[in-house]
């Protein structure tokens, strides 16, 4: 079989796995040296201290308990980091969000989760009420670059919750979670950790109820490079994430969608 007929079967299968599940894992799809280059560049841009709107630590010593004033997320890292850009536009998860979508991708965000031993988790929510992605959604590439799994505050989704309507959150528990909104699970469905290895993939639809528990590990970083992107087709969505970035690198920009979200007055998506 030739690898041209091997690719067109892993896409088609990759679509139809997304479609149904809501969620794909690609094991391995980045290498060890791949996993090591981006650990060791976010680990020394942290030592290197703050990125003006990109990454605001504080010494540990000034954290006052909260590790994650120590380790924050790295909001756009891309935009301050050809590094960052480069794994944005990884051929190999392009590839893949080609295959989910249908069509090419556009890079949105990125981001870096250090989630250190004792760190808060993320609430359960859906990427889609930030992104406001309309027509279609988003899709997210969560590149875990420790093992990752339910000691140290492992991704979870909730199979099935692709399909619903973006939802108003409610407020989430602070002790739990460091943002700020969650969503309530639907009767009958549960939550599942999904554990990765270093190099895995995770990717989940913008719909997909999903987020994560504290670390509550003695000493296990749990290290993500997370990236989200829409369909080439996207006629608009929330501002914030002007300007996206097509797969040559190239920026565009796309129309600001005035939906007010889930909350406040109704309009369709
Ligand atoms: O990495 C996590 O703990 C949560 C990440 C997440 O929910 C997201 O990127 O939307």
């Amino acid at each position: 079989m030739s690898a041209v007929t091997l690719a067109r079967e892993a896409a088609a299968r990759w679509h139809d796995d997304f479609a149904r599940e809501g969620f794909l894992v690609l094991r391995g799809l980045l290498s060890a040296g791949e996993v090591s280059e981006l650990m060791d560049h976010f680990m020394a841009l942290h030592a290197a201290g703050p990125i003006p709107g990109c990454f605001q630590p504080v010494p540990l010593a000034e954290s006052g308990g909260d590790v994650l004033k120590a380790y924050p997320r790295m909001m756009h890292p891309h935009r301050v980091s050809q590094v960052a850009k480069r794994y944005m536009l990884h051929p190999r998860v392009l590839e893949v969000l080609d295959a989910v979508f249908g069509e090419p991708p556009l890079a949105a965000q990125s981001m870096l989760y250090f989630k250190p031993p004792s760190a808060r988790g993320q609430a359960l929510h859906q990427d889609d009420y930030y992104l406001k992605t309309s027509p279609g959604r988003c899709v997210a590439a969560w590149l875990a670059l420790d093992p990752s799994d339910e000691g140290n505050g492992g991704m979870m989704v909730v199979p099935g919750t692709q399909g619903l309507p973006v939802l108003c959150p409610h407020e989430a528990d602070p002790a739990l979670s460091f943002t700020r909104d969650e969503v309530d699970v639907p009767a009958g469905l549960t939550p599942v950790t999904v554990p990765l290895d270093a190099g895995d993939v995770l990717f989940f639809h913008g719909g997909i109820i999903h987020g994560s528990y504290p670390n509550t590990s003695r000493d296990r970083f749990r290290r993500a490079f997370i990236c989200h992107y829409v369909p080439a087709s996207t006629a608009m969505l929330s501002d914030w994430y002007n300007p996206l970035v097509r797969p040559d690198g190239a920026e565009v920009r796309l129309p600001a969608n005035p939906w007010g979200g889930p909350c406040g007055e109704e309009h369709d998506l």
